[in-house]
């Protein structure tokens, strides 16, 4: 059984087995085993913040190790793996080359489903040396990456975060399973990011909204933001976004609820993140998510940038 938790102060001891431990601070930091697990720093605060922690652990015995620049922990079910490209003028081949090989890992270790991906991306909105948006070669790599290993585009990707960072280079993260049991799904009132137009880049996002993971009951929510269709609303409008973005979720955990004769709330989070473009908007974005979740839920929100510059923040988690 697979489990997260995030924290800025509870001792790494008093977790069991670790599968990896992602730390959110103020620098970006290649992924290493000298703990015994792997670790990755993604620089997603300012120095002088606390770091914060998320740490996934399992109930079974960890086994860990590295190979063609990923690192990762596995307990025979669940596959924690991580790497980091440094600081490039573009990133389209080096992503397609580690994607591919990633791919080919969870292929050989037998954990050939993906899960859960996070893609931290330095300078996500700026314009490359080549006239392309970071963020949009990194997503034609991705691509690319991805369908040489001969994965499903419509049905076989999973659930995802692409998102800024404050440090250099690309930093990913992802959880992969071993029995083929996860379901993903759609929004029923967005465009699958696969489908986008060219309108969005030369090649389009490789996500799904949603993936459910039946043997642990976790349902995991791609980074959710305030598009309809395939279109960005409420352009300059942070209330109009939070609108949006919470109707989007609960749209989605209806339709999950639906498909799978269960029950996913609001209220039901075990972990919510949110990513805000600008300092200043933080605390509102804040206050807007405790309305909707309640006091319990543990909620950490980060001031980066996001994959289109006209949004305005994202928010993404976990549910049980
Ligand atoms: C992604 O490119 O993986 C992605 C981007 C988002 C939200 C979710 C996934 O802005």
């Amino acid at each position: 059984m697979i489990d997260v938790a995030v924290s800025t102060d509870t001792p790494l001891r008093d977790y069991g087995g670790i599968l990896g431990v992602v730390e959110f601070g103020g620098q970006s930091r290649n992924p290493d085993l000298t703990a015994g697990y792997p670790t990755v720093g993604i620089a997603m605060r300012e120095q002088r913040e606390q770091p914060v922690r998320e740490v996934w652990t399992s109930a079974s015995e960890v086994t860990s190790g590295a190979r063609d620049g990923i690192v990762y922990g596995h307990d025979g079910t669940h596959l924690f793996g991580t790497f980091r490209l440094p600081g490039a003028e573009a990133y389209r081949e080096a992503t397609r080359s580690v994607y591919r090989r990633t791919m080919t890992l969870l292929h050989d270790l037998g954990y050939p489903h993906l899960v859960r991906m996070w893609n931290h991306i330095a300078d996500i909105n700026h314009t490359n040396a080549g006239g392309l948006e970071v963020y949009r070669d990194f997503c034609q790599g991705r691509a690319e990456g991805l369908e040489e290993a001969g994965t499903d585009m419509s049905a076989g990707l999973p659930a995802a975060t692409g998102i800024g960072s404050r440090g250099d280079g690309v930093v990913v993260y992802f959880i992969a399973e071993r029995s083929g049991a996860p379901l993903h799904f759609e929004n029923p009132r967005q465009v699958p990011a696969h489908r986008y137009p060219r309108e969005y880049g030369p090649r389009s996002p490789s996500f799904a909204r949603a993936t459910l993971l039946p043997s642990s009951e976790k349902l995991f929510l791609s980074g959710t933001a305030s598009i309809i269709g395939h279109r960005s609303t409420h352009v300059g409008d942070l209330d109009g976004q939070c609108d949006t973005t919470l109707e989007n979720i609960r749209l989605l955990l209806a339709s999950v609820s639906e498909k799978t004769g269960g029950k996913v709330e609001m209220d039901s989070f075990t972990m919510l993140k949110a990513y805000v473009r600008h300092e200043s908007d933080v605390p509102h974005v804040r206050r807007r998510l405790r309305e909707e979740v309640g006091p319990l839920v543990p909620l950490e929100l980060f001031n980066v940038d996001i994959c289109r510059s006209e949004l305005l923040l994202e928010i993404e988690g976990v549910l049980t």
